[in-house]
């Protein structure tokens, strides 16, 4: 048994996005976005779920903000719903959004937690998806506008900007496989919707820093994926796959937005799917704006290699150009997701990372695991032991603690999730939050989980085997 102690800087905190809690979908003036209408389409969701109510933290912000001072929370990240601030995804902001976000963020502020704003978590207006949605280059503009109002109402007390939430699952699952909002599968457009993002956060981080205070921290995180070997895929078909994997996967993103260009061999890779016409002279460097940090959101690994008899225009979904690419699962254990659980990937990925880009410092903004949690009620009182899910939590802050020790600057890391809550697709058959929600009565329970967060913060150390 080892005791390891994280420096006193280091952030612990949560995370939350907008249409996964806060329900209310009518209320305060809030337009419809892309979420509601997919989540109102049958066969979209499982059980037919919708966000329409999630979590009430529209209405029950009050006390969770008092449930994650009593586990001592010091940070929180949350989702800005583009809806609430302009229902139709243009024009003047609407006053009652912007002051439910002012009065949550003075609420944590009060309480001594640090507000970490996400601008994009997923809904995006859906007048804007009429329009033509993210492959269309006039979004972007619609984003930065829209990020201006945000930070103009809240730049004095916000202090960390993120600007998008994983553009990958928004771009690629959204416009590619369909499986999220708004369920296009068009390859070329899930391209045009990646530059159309990278875009809107290049544009969106000037506006950022020209409105709010200069010590303002900017960032966007990303879902990277981080693929291993396999025995049975022999050596120079993995590395060839990877390779593939991470140009649509990975460096679409990282290359333009921290070096400034696409990569030569993603334009090669994706030229049967796009001409990149939507590429306009000038956007690389656009795009390519000094961020304070990188959001890195960690959950699992895959392997990969080509399976040519899989090919095929079925195939191109999330991976377009890639029809033979096929993702393999690896050994277990698996969390109730279905992902094999793999800490050390997480202290290899941050290694690589600093590696790669050694001035940009790293936070991991989401990491976490759906179990299916049972409740026992011991004299009348309800708890949650989640055994499964404090190890799995003990496991990756100690891999971030190791990655820290090989010289790393990890900022900070928020536990996905605060509450259980609207797991996309997925609807609410997984839970994610260290503190439970009975979708029925919105009783709150604080998971074991959620205590071992709270001693982690107070202790500032972790005792592993
Ligand atoms: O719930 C999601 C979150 O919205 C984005 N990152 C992954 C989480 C778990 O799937």
């Amino acid at each position: 048994m080892a005791t390891l102690r994280f420096p006193s800087s280091f952030v612990i905190g949560s995370a939350t996005a907008s249409y996964q809690i806060e329900g209310g979908v009518h209320e305060g003036g809030r337009g419809p976005s892309i979420w509601d209408t997919f989540s109102h389409t049958p066969g979209r969701v499982e059980n037919g779920d919708t966000g329409d109510v999630a979590d009430d933290h529209y209405h029950r912000w009050q006390d969770d903000l008092d449930l994650m001072s009593e586990l001592g929370l010091q940070a929180y990240r949350f989702s800005i719903a583009w809806p609430r601030i302009q229902p139709t995804g243009a024009g003047a902001p609407n006053q009652a959004g912007l002051d439910f976000y002012r009065g949550l963020v003075d609420g944590l502020l009060a309480r001594g937690i640090a507000p970490v704003a996400t601008l994009y978590h997923w809904d995006l207006p859906q007048a804007l998806e009429d329009a033509g949605g993210w492959p269309e280059r006039d979004t972007a503009l619609r984003f930065a506008e829209y990020a201006g109002h945000m930070v103009e109402a809240l730049g004095d007390r916000v202090h960390t900007w993120t600007t998008f939430n994983e553009p990958w699952c928004a771009a690629f699952l959204g416009y590619g496989n369909g499986m999220h909002a708004p369920g296009r599968t068009d390859g070329a457009a899930a391209l045009a919707a990646a530059h159309h993002m990278n875009l809107a956060h290049g544009l969106a981080v000037p506006e950022i820093r020209r409105i709010a205070d200069p010590s303002a921290q900017v960032s966007i995180t990303l879902n990277l994926h981080p693929t291993r070997e396999l025995p049975s895929v022999p050596a120079d078909e993995s590395a060839e796959a990877r390779r593939r994997a991470s140009a649509v996967g990975d460096r679409i993103f990282l290359s333009p937005l921290l070096r400034g260009h696409y990569d030569a061999d993603l334009i090669d890779d994706t030229a049967g799917v796009t001409d990149w016409s939507f590429l306009h002279p000038g956007d690389e460097q656009l795009i390519h704006q000094p961020i304070d940090f990188l959001g890195v959101n960690y959950y699992s690994t895959s392997a990969v290699r080509f399976d040519a008899a899989v090919s095929g225009p079925e195939r191109v979904g999330a991976w377009p150009g890639e029809p033979a690419l096929e993702f393999m699962r690896l050994p277990g254990p698996y969390t109730d997701m279905g992902w094999n659980i793999d800490p050390g990937a997480l202290e290899e990925l941050l290694v690589s990372l600093h590696e790669q880009y050694p001035e940009m410092p790293l936070m991991i903004t989401e990491n976490g695991a759906a179990f299916p949690d049972v409740v026992e009620r011991r004299d009348g009182v309800a708890h949650v032991v989640d055994t499964d899910r404090v190890e799995y939590l003990r496991a990756h802050f100690a891999a971030a603690h190791r990655a820290i020790e090989r010289g790393v600057d990890l900022r900070g890391y928020l536990v996905w999730s605060f509450l259980d809550n609207f797991e996309w697709s997925f609807g609410f058959s997984k839970r994610f939050g260290i503190v439970r929600v009975d979708y029925d009565s919105q009783e709150r329970i604080v998971k074991d989980s959620g205590r071992f967060v709270q001693r982690l913060i107070e202790t500032r150390t972790l005792d592993v085997d």
